[in-house]
């Protein structure tokens, strides 16, 4: 195939007065049509479990500050979406308080290394529903008709009604933040591509456990032309949201 007749066949899907945002390996979305009809923005797991003192991610002994991080550029970006009518979903990682959805491998990996889910720690027992430790830190509440999503698991989509909001309100376009890029994060982005959503993972707006796996995790996304959807900072989202 010529390079003429390739560039023909991409510029071919792109909505007439589309918008991208300036993202790797490819201008988002892939077809231009964003905008807060099809697009939320997800928040995932910006829980003090996740990103304050004495919650899991500080009882497992790893720096609170790379987890902490995105909250800035999070809040920023909350403000413009929210300023657009963009939708914004909410998810929080946790178990029921009988623990009848914690998978008892989940629970001895956790125990193993001194930060049990479902035993006390200091924000109250560790990943449980309606324990301190398991809330939405204070500068990322949700406002009010903001969807909050409840997860057992890393996926958002697992036993929970995430799809069907989403179906709802008929989101195409996935605009993910939150907490850990590699796992929580990662899970749900693969898994909303596999199901056909359109998706964008800020770098700023994410961090790992660990930032080497970080950078690998947004790497990932990268590979195959953009195996999972694209990278882009938060600055650029801000800069070209319609
Ligand atoms: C983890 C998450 N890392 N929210 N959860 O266990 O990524």
């Amino acid at each position: 195939m010529s390079a003429a007749s390739l560039d023909e066949r991409i510029d071919a899907v792109l909505v007439p007065g589309g918008v991208t945002i300036a993202s790797e390996p490819y201008p988002w979305p892939f077809d231009g049509d964003l905008g807060p009809h099809n697009t939320a923005l997800v928040v995932i797991d910006m829980q003090t479990d996740f990103c304050a003192p004495g919650g899991y991610v500080d009882s497992m002994g790893y720096d609170l500050s790379l987890t902490r991080a995105p909250i800035g550029p999070i809040q920023a970006v909350l403000k413009a979406m929210r300023a657009k009518g963009y939708p914004i979903i909410h998810t929080r990682e946790g178990h029921k308080p009988d623990l009848s959805d914690l998978p008892a491998n989940k629970r001895w990996r956790s125990q193993r290394i001194g930060a049990g889910i479902g035993d006390q720690g200091p924000c109250g027992r560790i990943l449980v529903r309606g324990e301190k430790g398991w809330e939405i830190i204070p500068e990322l509440q949700p406002e009010p008709g903001e969807a909050i999503i409840d997860k057992p698991g890393k996926g958002s989509f697992l036993a929970t009604d995430f799809d069907l909001v989403l179906q709802t309100r008929r989101i195409r376009n996935i605009i993910l933040t939150g907490v850990t890029t590699d796992v929580c994060v990662h899970t749900t982005m693969r898994d909303a591509n596999d199901r056909g959503y359109e998706c964008l993972v800020l770098s700023d707006c994410t961090a790992a456990t660990k930032y080497e796996n970080h950078l690998a995790a947004l790497d990932m996304v990268k590979m195959q032309g953009g195996v999972f959807g694209a990278v882009a900072t938060s600055e650029a989202l801000i800069r070209g949201l319609p």
